[in-house]
C-alpha cells in the first residue's frame, strides 16, 4: 500500500493531497503532528531525513520526499488527468506558472510567517538544520506576495486557468498559497476581481476540498 505523510493544516501536503486525489491513486494516510513537532522525531527521520511533509512510500519501499518529486511520479505514473501539460507549449507554460506560484507565492508567504512568528524562533527554515529568524525578511516577504498578486490578477484576466487552457498543477500550487495566505492576512484585496473569480470556480473540484 502507498503511504501518504500529510498533515491537514499545512499548504505543502496540500499541493501533494490534490495531486493524488485528481489522480486517483489509493494511498494511506499518516498524519506527522508537525504543532507537536513530529517531523524532528526519530521516527519520522528515518522515514524522511529531511523532516518534512508531504513525503510518499511507495510499494517498493522508497520514500518520495518532496512535492517535486511525488508530482514528477504520479503523472509518469497515473498519466490521466494530466497535470503538467500536454503539448510542449503546455508543458513550458504549466512549468513556468508553477514555479512562480511557488517562489513568488507559496514562498514569500513563508518567508513572511517563519521570520515573524515567535513559534517559528530558531526555525526560520524547515528541515533538519536550524536556523535564526532574520526579522527584515518578514516584510520582504509581505511585499513580494502583494506583487505576486498584482501578476497573478493580471494573467488570470479572461482566463479560467492560470496556464495551458486546463487544471494544472499551477492551479494547485497558486490556489494552495491563496488560502495559506489567510494565516499572515495576506490575501489579495478585494478588488483582484480576476484571482477571486478563479479560485470560486475551482471549489467545483472534488480534490481542492479533499
Ligand atoms: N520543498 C518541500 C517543502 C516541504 C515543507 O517545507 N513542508 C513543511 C509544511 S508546509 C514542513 O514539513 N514543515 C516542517 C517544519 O516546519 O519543521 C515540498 O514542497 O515538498
Amino acid at each position: 500500500m502507498i503511504t501518504f505523510y500529510d498533515f491537514p493544516m499545512a499548504p505543502s501536503p496540500r499541493r501533494a493531497r490534490i495531486v493524488l486525489h485528481e489522480k486517483e491513486i489509493d494511498h494511506e494516510t499518516v498524519v506527522v503532528d508537525l504543532s507537536r513537532q513530529e517531523q524532528m522525531g526519530d521516527e519520522f527521520r528515518a522515514i524522511n531525513p529531511r523532516c518534512t511533509v508531504p513525503a510518499l512510500r511507495l510499494d517498493n519501499g522508497t520514500v518520495l520526499d518532496d512535492n517535486a518529486s511525488i508530482l514528477a511520479w504520479a503523472e509518469a505514473a497515473r498519466p490521466k488527468p494530466p497535470l503538467l501539460g500536454t503539448t510542449p507549449l503546455e508543458k513550458g507554460e504549466v512549468a513556468g506558472w508553477n514555479a512562480r506560484a511557488e517562489f513568488e507565492g507559496l514562498l514569500a508567504i513563508a518567508e513572511a510567517l517563519r521570520n515573524s512568528s515567535p513559534r517559528m524562533k530558531g526555525r526560520a527554515l524547515t528541515g533538519p538544520v536550524d536556523f535564526e529568524q532574520i526579522p527584515e525578511l518578514a516584510a520582504r516577504g509581505r511585499a513580494r506576495l502583494a506583487h505576486f498578486w498584482e501578476v497573478l490578477n493580471e494573467r488570470l484576466a479572461g482566463r479560467e486557468f492560470l496556464a495551458a487552457e486546463q487544471f494544472s498543477v499551477a492551479d494547485i500550487t497558486a490556489l494552495v498559497a491563496l488560502d495559506f495566505s489567510r494565516v499572515i492576512k495576506g490575501e489579495p484585496a478585494e478588488d483582484h476581481e480576476e484571482i477571486w473569480r478563479w479560485r470560486t470556480s475551482l471549489d467545483r473540484r472534488p480534490s481542492v476540498s479533499a
